[in-house]
Order: structure tokens, then sequence, then C-alpha cells
């Protein structure tokens, strides 16, 4: 069975995720088979709009297949996943500029690339239960699909503490925090789509997803918006001071999981997330794209991976080791993308 099936009812165009033995993780390949969908849909008038949804209530997406990358990495004696990279943020990037509106579907699981289709597309629909997260500083690469733009959505320090911790949030946080559009049951996921098979334009979809929204569900972490903002918010050390300061247990939580994950990665989201917004989501995948190639050059990408998904001994072996090392000299070093093509280039030529 395909990893990815393509379908049309009425007006609309649907794509269905179904690898659910990976929990729909994008393999190089499906991710081609969606960018020629998308391309033969663009000029076909019967088609008004794109739905993508997974086979599985489990997960919408865990991500990009970061396996797969790895292999990549593997095979070219240590060199960056260059082409994964282009591949997927390349569908982050078709999603943003598609000429009709794109609805995700998303229940179960979503983080990561599954969040780089999702919040990339023109509407972002979440049932009741899905488990949201941006987890990448728990495998050495950093939260990226132009999540630098879409986590900023919460407030910095929520997206600061979301970003570097990885913390796994309910529909209540999503949508208090403003991180999607629409909150609608999953077992009306099916009626939603036969209302969306008739829609013939964005007012026509706004009004059907305006119909099925339920409001939200009860916040558990955006109910904590003052111990987040006390304590995320400076330099890294202030950060780390000010949870370990903070009596609230949750902060002590997120103090021991920024210490357990790669300090470069984490490094990475505070410094994106600390410099001035991207003007836009091209500009944010194309800082994503650069950064990427630098984080996956080094070797946390594949020790992440290996300790993660491979092992699953969750005991990597980061270097450099602690937070205390990651100074100005380091993130200088990491963000001088001097030679490195921008994406847009690199996918003209490939
Ligand atoms: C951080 C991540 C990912 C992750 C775990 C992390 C990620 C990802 C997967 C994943 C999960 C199940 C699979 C698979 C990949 O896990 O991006 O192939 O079957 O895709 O802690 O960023």
């Amino acid at each position: 069975m395909s990893h990815i099936l393509f379908d049309q009812i009425g007006h609309a165009a649907i794509i269905t995720l179904n690898r659910p033995e990976a929990l729909n993780a994008l393999s190089m390949g499906m991710l081609a088979e969606m960018r020629d969908a998308l391309a033969a849909w663009e000029g076909d008038k019967s088609v008004k709009l794109v739905i993508v949804q997974s086979s599985s209530a489990r997960a919408f997406c865990a991500g990009g297949d970061v396996r797969e990358a790895v292999g990549q990495i593997k095979a070219a004696n240590g060199a960056p996943a260059t082409q994964y990279f282009q591949v997927e943020y390349g569908i982050d990037l078709l999603f943003t500029r598609f000429s009709k509106p794109i609805i995700c579907l998303v229940d179960g699981v979503v983080m990561g690339g599954g969040l780089g289709l999702a919040r990339n597309a023109h509407f972002m629909v979440i049932s009741e239960q899905i488990k949201y997260a941006m987890p990448e500083t728990a495998i050495g690469l950093f939260p990226d699909v132009a999540a630098n733009l879409f986590l900023r959505d919460a407030g910095l320090p929520a997206a600061l503490m979301l970003g570097m911790t990885g913390t796994i949030i309910g529909a209540g946080d999503v949508m208090a925090w403003g991180l999607a559009d629409y909150c609608t049951p999953a077992d009306q996921f099916e009626a939603l789509i036969t209302a969306l098979t008739a829609a013939n334009s964005s007012d026509d979809i706004r009004a059907i997803l305006t119909g099925f929204d339920i409001g939200r569900a009860p916040p558990h972490f955006a109910g904590m918006n003052d111990v987040i903002e006390r304590c995320f918010s400076g330099s890294l050390s202030d950060i780390l001071a000010q949870l370990a300061a903070h009596p609230n247990q949750q902060a002590q939580i997120w103090l021991s999981a920024m210490q357990s994950k790669c300090p470069a990665s984490v490094g990475a989201i505070h410094h994106l997330l600390s410099q001035e917004a991207p003007i836009s989501k091209a500009e944010a995948l194309n800082l994503d794209f650069k950064l990427a190639l630098k984080m996956t050059a080094r070797g946390d990408f594949v020790e992440g991976v290996r300790a993660v998904l491979l092992d699953k001994d969750n005991a990597p072996q980061w270097q450099p080791a602690s937070l205390s090392d990651i100074d100005a000299d380091f993130i200088d070093h990491l963000f001088d993308f001097t030679g490195l093509a921008d994406l847009q280039d690199a996918l003209i030529s490939t």
C-alpha cells in the first residue's frame, strides 16, 4: 500500500497520509508524490481546494523522516542532508504559495515537519485530541519548517518554552495561543470533508470551517502564562537561572527538559527567536534551510536520531555537552551561512 493517497471528491482534491507504522513521517518519496499531485491540481479547473488528512487517528504526522535524512548523511560520509531538506522545505514553501486553498485536518500527533504542512497551509483545523510539539531539540536539530515565525503567535516567552523544551501541548493550549485556526471534534471530520467538497471559494471554506468549530477546550500550560513570562526571557543563562529560582514545580520540569536536550539545538532556537522575526514564511524557510545544513553537518543530529529513534537508549552524547558552552562565538559560527545557496535557488537547480 502506498504511503500517500490521492483522491478527488467534488471540488476537493484530497491527500491522505498513509504511513501509520511511522506516524506518517514524511519520506522524500511521499513529499515528491505530493509535489507532483499539487502541480497537476494547480492547472485543473475542477479542483477548487486541497484537503490534507491522515488515514489514522494516532497521528497527522510526526515529522520529517529523520531516519532517511540520517541515512543520507551517513551515505555521504557526514555531508549535510541537503537533498532531504530541499524537498521537505520545498513542499512547505509550495504550501504557502499554492494558488488554491489548502486545508489540513489534524488529529493525533502533529510534530515537527507535520506542523510544516499544517501551519504553512491556508487553514489548520485541529481535533480536540491532538498532541502538538516542536521536539527537535531532542535529536540535535532545531524547530524548523518556519517555526521561527509561527511559534511567535503564542508570544515570545511561550514560543521559547515550546521551542527549547519540546513540551507536548493539547488542543486547549493550541487554540488559546493562536497556533491553529479552528477546532472540530475528530468524529466530525468526515462530515466536514463532505461539506468542503461543495465549496467554491475561500469565503465558502471559512463559513464551513466556522460552522464546524467548537471553540476551545480548557487550556493547561496557557493558564501558566505568568510563570512562562517570568522564566522565558533574556539570555540562555538568564532563563536557566529564572527557572531554577521559580517556585512553580513546572518550572523545574522545564529546567530539566532544557538541560537534557541538545545544547547546540537549544542555543539555535533561542538565537532564532531572539532575533527580529523573518518578514515572511518564505524568508523563515530560507533561514531554516541554511541552518539545517549547518546543524546536520554537526555530529549531534546523527547522534540524537541514534539515541531517540534507532537504538532508543535515550542517552545521547552531545558535543558540546552543556548549555554553558553555548557562547556568542559558538552562535556566530553556527549562523555563518557564507557560501550556502538560498532554498529557492537550490530548488531550481534540482
Ligand atoms: C524529535 C523529532 C522527531 C522525532 C522525535 C523527536 C521527528 C520525527 C520522529 C519520528 C517518529 C516516528 C517515526 C519516525 C520519525 O520522531 O522529527 O520515522 O516512525 O519525524 O524527539 O524531531
